[in-house]
């Protein structure tokens, strides 16, 4: 058993209604991977990267499992597909339905053709940080040796602005099952 952190993301409507909906919908489908110990406020967040597309939704999850990181990211790619994500087309870091990311998985640190371990882009993004150091302050990121509280408060000091572009929301569907 260990614990992953997932990192959640949508910013186009599926079958389960709208993005806030649609990460609601797919924590009940995670909670079938293992137990939910956590998860973080959703938050309302400027698209990184590609810009010209919606506003995400975001929030992360810590699952206890029992799945191998491989596992894990089959059974994750599976759930994502049953949201209606299309990976045969579409623009790099573009607009999604449902996006699952592995955050962390326990202390694996991997680094292979389908699965990095820490997520590689992680310290450098407010959308994971923020939604993480919630349910995680004190999260050791391997890599760095660094606490959760610790990346963010550096990514604070180099971009205070990246902060305000994440900003928590309510949502019933959501709320209800915290
Ligand atoms: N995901 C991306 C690219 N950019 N921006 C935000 N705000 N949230 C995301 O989840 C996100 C992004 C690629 O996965
Ligand atoms: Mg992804
Ligand atoms: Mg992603």
């Amino acid at each position: 058993m260990h614990t992953a952190y997932i990192a959640m993301g949508s910013n186009l409507a599926s079958h389960a209604g709208g993005s806030a909906e649609t990460l609601a919908a797919a924590a009940e489908r995670l909670a079938s991977l293992g137990r939910i110990a956590a998860r973080s406020s959703l938050y309302r967040t400027e698209p990184v990267g590609f810009t010209s597309q919606p506003q995400f939704v975001n929030a992360v999850a810590a699952l206890e499992t029992g799945l191998s990181p491989h596992t894990l990211l089959l059974r994750l790619l599976a759930i994502e597909r049953d949201f209606g994500r299309d990976r045969t087309h579409g623009v790099t870091n573009g607009p999604r339905t449902l996006d699952l990311d592995i955050l962390m998985v326990g202390d694996f640190v991997l680094h292979e053709a389908d699965l990095d371990l820490p997520h590689p882009r992680m310290a450098e993004r407010a959308f994971v940080l923020v939604p993480l150091q919630e349910i995680a302050p004190n999260l050791i990121e391997p890599r760095s040796r660094q606490s959760i509280a610790a990346l963010l408060r550096s990514l604070q000091v180099a971009d205070p602005a990246l902060i305000q572009q994440v900003a928590p929301i309510a949502n019933p569907a959501w709320d209800a099952a915290r």
